[in-house]
């Protein structure tokens, strides 16, 4: 067996049911399964969400909408259900097999009348066709004589947490062997389609058919004797409208070729897509097995979010495994996860970057109600670009706590012109650049271009009431992350302009005319970069991270420890403000996207300024892996590996406690930056890419590959030790 390739829970806790649920999910990049159960749990939060299906909802304004359990199966032991919650688990173990993404589980039970059963189940969302799904289910009698009854179904009645979204729309039986269900978004009118085919293997088999509303079932029935098994195998096959104009036909042209492949079959392709796709991905790490299962399944938890065949979506903060922040994208897709994507698998970076292009026209929507021009993008984004920041969520206690970050965290805006500035850089994709890419530089430049404000006293362009990266503050002038950024998107689309001017000449002149980029403007643009605030003291390199934050209250975070929560939650959310207490970097993360235009003493002051101020254990899950990968760069290993650390045990061990929500995906991003840009020291330089390692203790081998400019590379690192 290949090591650390297996995450795997050996007692059955209800307690994390929630947390395991997120642990185990799966999915193909298509849609993402939470590990729930087949049987059910009461209190389970058994979600499926699939790219792209939002409807409309109260506060959050859209959220992606909990398509039907799919692996859903009812087992009867002779009338009897089979549940966690009742009767005697006599054995359990569950395990995700992250090479081939396939979750299975084996249960020994004994039934509240005494019959014992093995029951072994696994499930996959084939990443070789990601709308078929498979579950097999196999029931062997231990100590009993009697009957054993399967039903497998489509399960229509829906909801996210209450909250109903699927109109029922139609369903049947289709002709011998499925069952066909049918239902719709109330509000944004997507139709979904799911058809379902149970096969069995064993003794005395009966089918059936149930035609309940809104629940078309299957059934299969045998009788057992001790040491008989009967399988079962139920394949699903799933479409919505966004994928076609015929859901019905296309859903049951599927099932049918599924069935007619079988199980096994469906297997082996889903195996072997997974093959070739841990053949470039996957990272190892020799001598530090916690360390090695934690980044792959990292890298797994990203490869099962990343849409493959539709660039009209891109990676939710969660990813598609839980409810947290609704399906909604930050700019932790762009600057935590995609460089991963960038390096590794180009193709799917290119994908995430379209959605923003094809979201540009809700960026400027944005823009324009803000009363700026260009492109500004929308701190949470869904299908349109539009906002989707709720303007207020419920505290704790019950009190409605408003959130600015939609209307003033305004440095997304650069961060996305970043991602696709670094995927040009590393791929030389010229002709995305070319056709795509240049429009989003140059549209968030010309944003950057209205939105900076001239002070007339101090004649220097300021950007003011925004919300930096540490959102324990917010109303702030000037700050440094976002200022600099703008900078760099201004000097980039300057850049990028006279690039196309050679390169491209008519696509040039059609986004000169398109955007107006009149010689004035782009003369307004080298002047806000010229005398752009940035707040930095020249002698010692230490940057202010706003205007007044070295008047903000010193306070040691270590006089707070021992503690299980934020500094935000201790503190309340306005007197945290009177803090010197970050959330997570803000200029570190600054100094970390710009390494190469800063000094490393420069580095050092500031990464011992603000890393002591850092609410780096409760605050956001993001700052960790950035940190680990900026101290390996600077040679601090210890520093290095204690943040990587904090970071790997994100959603493994639930260190947040919140990994119910769904999946870190930032974090998980964050740690293949952590291992490539820090621990292996990766560097652009002028002759391509640089390796200048620095492995933990006991590290004694680091593996890796790379795309760049067209080529291949293969990292093979070993420790000198
Ligand atoms: O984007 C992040 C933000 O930086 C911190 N709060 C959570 C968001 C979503 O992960």
């Amino acid at each position: 067996m290949m090591q650390n390739w297996h995450v795997v829970e050996t007692e059955f806790a209800p307690e994390t049911l929630h947390h395991k649920e997120t642990v185990f999910t799966t999915g193909n990049g298509y849609l993402g399964t939470r590990g729930a159960f087949e049987e059910g749990y009461p209190g389970e939060r058994a979600v499926t969400l699939i790219h792209g299906v939002f409807d409309d909802v109260p506060i959050v304004h859209t959220e992606l909408a909990n398509a039907p359990r799919w692996y859903a199966l009812t087992l009867l032991i002779d009338g009897e259900r089979f549940r966690l919650e009742q009767g005697q688990i006599l054995a359990y173990r569950r395990q995700l097999d992250l090479a081939t993404g396939v979750l299975a589980r084996i249960v020994r039970w004994r039934s509240p009348k005494g019959h014992t059963v093995e029951v072994a189940f696994e499930r996959f969302a084939s990443l070789a066709d990601e709308h078929v799904l498979a579950v097999r289910c196999r029931v062997t009698s231990v100590d009993f004589s009697g009957p054993v009854e399967i039903r497998g179904g489509l399960p229509g009645l829906v909801d996210n947490d209450g909250f109903m979204h699927w109109e029922w729309r139609d369903q049947g039986i289709l002709a011998g062997d499925g069952v066909y269900l049918e239902l719709g978004t109330r509000a944004s009118g997507i139709v979904l389609g799911l058809g379902c085919a149970l096969a069995a293997q064993g003794e005395s088999i009966v089918h059936a058919v149930q035609d309940c509303e809104a629940h078309p079932t299957l059934l299969v029935r045998s009788q057992l004797q001790p040491g008989a098994t009967l399988v079962v195998d139920k394949l699903t096959t799933l479409f919505t409208s966004r994928d076609t104009g015929d859901v019905r036909t296309t859903t049951v042209a599927r099932l049918r070729s599924a069935i007619a492949a079988g199980y096994a079959a469906l297997r082996a392709v889903n195996d072997a897509a997974w093959s070739r796709e841990w053949e470039v991905c996957d990272i190892q790490i020799e001598g530090d097995d916690a360390a090695d299962l934690a980044v792959r399944y990292s890298l797994f938890q990203l490869l099962i979010a990343a849409p493959r065949r539709d660039d009209r979506v891109s990676i939710a903060a969660k990813s598609l495994s839980g409810y947290g922040y609704r399906g909604h994208v930050f700019w932790d897709t762009e600057i935590f996860m995609l460089p991963f994507f960038t390096y590794v698998r180009p193709e799917l970076a290119r994908n995430m970057l379209m959605y923003r292009y094809h979201t540009l026209a809700g960026a400027r929507r944005k823009a324009a109600e803000g009363g700026w021009e260009g492109a500004m993008f929308s701190w949470e984004s869904a299908a349109t670009g539009d906002e989707t920041t709720p303007r207020w969520v419920p505290a704790p206690d019950g009190s409605l706590v408003r959130i600015w970050c939609g209307d003033i965290e305004l440095h997304i805006t650069a961060d996305v012109a970043f991602a696709v500035y670094q995927y040009w850089q590393i791929t030389a994709d010229d002709a995305f650049l070319r056709d795509f890419g240049a429009e989003i530089i140059l549209d968030t430049a010309r944003f950057w271009g209205t939105r900076a404000e001239w002070n007339t006293v101090s004649e220097r362009y300021e950007i003011n009431d925004v919300i930096g990266p540490d959102e324990y503050h917010d109303h702030v002038d000037n700050n440094a992350f976002t200022n600099r950024m703008a900078v760099w998107n201004l000097q980039t689309a300057l850049e990028i302009l006279a690039w196309l001017d050679e390169q491209a000449p008519e696509k040039a002149a059609s986004l000169r005319t398109a955007l107006d980029l009149t010689p004035e403007r782009l003369s307004h643009w080298r002047d806000v970069c010229a005398r752009m605030v940035i707040l930095q003291n020249p002698e010692t390199g230490l940057f202010e991270q706003f205007e007044g934050f070295f008047e903000r209250r010193p306070v040691s975070l270590e006089d707070f420890e021992p503690r299980s929560t934020s500094m935000q939650a201790l503190l309340g959310i306005e007197e945290t403000q009177a803090y010197q207490i970050l959330k997570q970097p803000d200029v570190l993360m600054l100094l970390y996207l710009l390494e190469s235009a800063y000094d490393p003493a420069v580095i050092k002051t500031n990464w011992d300024y603000y890393t002591p101020r850092t609410d780096l254990t409760y605050g956001s899950s993001l700052g960790p892996a950035i940190q680990a990968a900026l101290a390996a760069r600077q040679g601090d290993l210890e520093a290095a590996y204690g943040h990587f650390t904090l970071a790997a045990r994100t959603d493994l061990q639930d260190a947040r406690g919140n990994t119910g929500e769904g999946i870190h995906a930032a974090t998980a991003g964050g740690l293949w930056q952590a291992v490539v840009f820090g621990f292996a020291g990766i560097r652009l330089t002028p002759g391509g890419l640089e390796a200048h390692p620095m492995l933990p203790d006991g590290w004694r081998r680091l593996r890796f590959r790379l795309h760049y400019r067209g080529k291949r590379l293969a990292f093979d690192l070993r420790s000198a030790g």
